[in-house]
């Protein structure tokens, strides 16, 4: 192996674990001449779960994979970690608030945060355990060692989904769609921007002449997806969220191609679509494909994508609100 590279994964025994593991083992998404050490993180009521996991991982004899290991307490399993994957979060009960849920969830991301202190100065942090933005803004603030823009949340789920939808109705192939970009937060009120994708060169306004469709139907799809899919499965979204979560990965690691950009929820810094300093928030992104990125710039948003993007930027400050207590450190 030429390289060697740690990947902890937390909520390592859930579902979304469980389809996403065996692809980061498999040198699918770090390529197959790097070494892939994975670390398990699991509440220690769950760990037999991950252990169970990390005996299936082992039983691939995946050539990529050097080893796994099972942990239950963060500051262990961040230790030396070139990426953190934050799948692990807690689930909204029965009649329980989304504000109850963001505090619930805030303590596992502080302590987290910590966490990460401890691990390698190259790291990069993707959240996906909701609400990802503000968890992510959380283990931001209670991280000294790491620099904010290495903390990022997944709103590539999202993409993926408008992507489907639009290919869908234009009888197009996902493939031909580029520029589709998710703004804000990764919750209902996010806004997938059709209006400035393209499906095969051209506006996607006009590949799609149904305007009314575009503007209600399709965001209505897009934000209601997570919760149309609870509702057929039974279950959240599981491995559709690890693809995701792959490719989030995969295109904060390449060069972004010319033509083309990938939702990111990153620290904004105040300046870019006037979006408050410090929140986690989706942008068009693009990688300079050298570890860092960029916000693209000069995008043309139209009054009607503005007031959507309000809408996700008063409800990220809502959120943080509710977790202003959490925000200690120096980030
Ligand atoms: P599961 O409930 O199947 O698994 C979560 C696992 O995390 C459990 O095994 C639990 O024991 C573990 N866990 C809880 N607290 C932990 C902690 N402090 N440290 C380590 N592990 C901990 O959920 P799953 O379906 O895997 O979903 C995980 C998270 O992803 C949820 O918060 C879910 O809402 C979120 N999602 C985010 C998406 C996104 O696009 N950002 C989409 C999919 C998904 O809904």
């Amino acid at each position: 192996m030429k390289k060697e590279i740690r990947v902890a994964v937390t909520g390592a025994g859930g579902q979304i674990g469980y389809s996403l593991l065996f692809r980061l083992a498999s040198g699918e998404v770090f390529g197959h001449d790097t070494g892939v050490h994975l670390h398990l993180l699991e509440l220690p009521a769950m760990i037999n779960s991950a252990q169970g996991v990390a005996m299936e991982l082992e039983d691939c004899a995946f050539g990529n994979l050097l080893s796994v290991n099972c942990f239950d307490q963060a500051a262990d399993a961040f230790r030396n970690v070139n990426w953190a994957l934050l799948v692990g979060s807690k689930p909204r009960g029965p009649g329980m608030e989304r504000n109850d849920l963001i505090k619930v969830n805030g303590g596992i991301f502080v302590e987290q945060g910590k966490a990460l202190n401890k691990a390698s100065s190259d790291v990069r942090i993707v959240v996906v355990g909701n609400p990802c933005n503000t968890n992510a803004l959380i283990a931001m603030h209670n991280c000294r060692e790491i620099p904010a823009e290495r903390f990022t949340a997944m709103t590539a789920l999202d993409e993926n989904r408008s992507k489907a939808q639009l290919a869908k109705k234009a009888h197009m192939s996902v493939g031909d769609i580029k520029k589709l970009a998710i703004w804000g937060n990764h919750s209902a009120t996010m806004y997938p921007d059709f209006e400035n994708a393209t499906m095969a060169g051209k506006s996607v306004t006009d590949v799609i002449k149904d305007k009314t469709w575009l503007e209600t139907d399709f965001i209505k799809i897009i934000q209601q997806r997570g919760a149309e899919i609870i509702k057929a499965r039974g279950k959240s979204s599981a491995a559709s969220a690890a693809e995701a979560c792959i490719d989030h990965v995969k295109n904060l690691n390449k060069k972004t191609e010319e033509g083309d950009w990938f939702s990111c929820a990153i620290p904004s810094n105040g300046k870019d679509y006037e979006i408050p300093k410090g929140l986690i928030f989706s942008f068009p992104v693009r990688s300079l494909g050298n570890g860092s990125y960029e916000v693209v710039k000069g995008i043309h948003l139209s009054d009607f994508a503005r007031t959507k993007i309000k809408a996700t930027t008063d409800e990220l400050l809502a959120e943080r609100e509710v977790i202003k207590d959490m925000l200690a450190g120096s980030n």
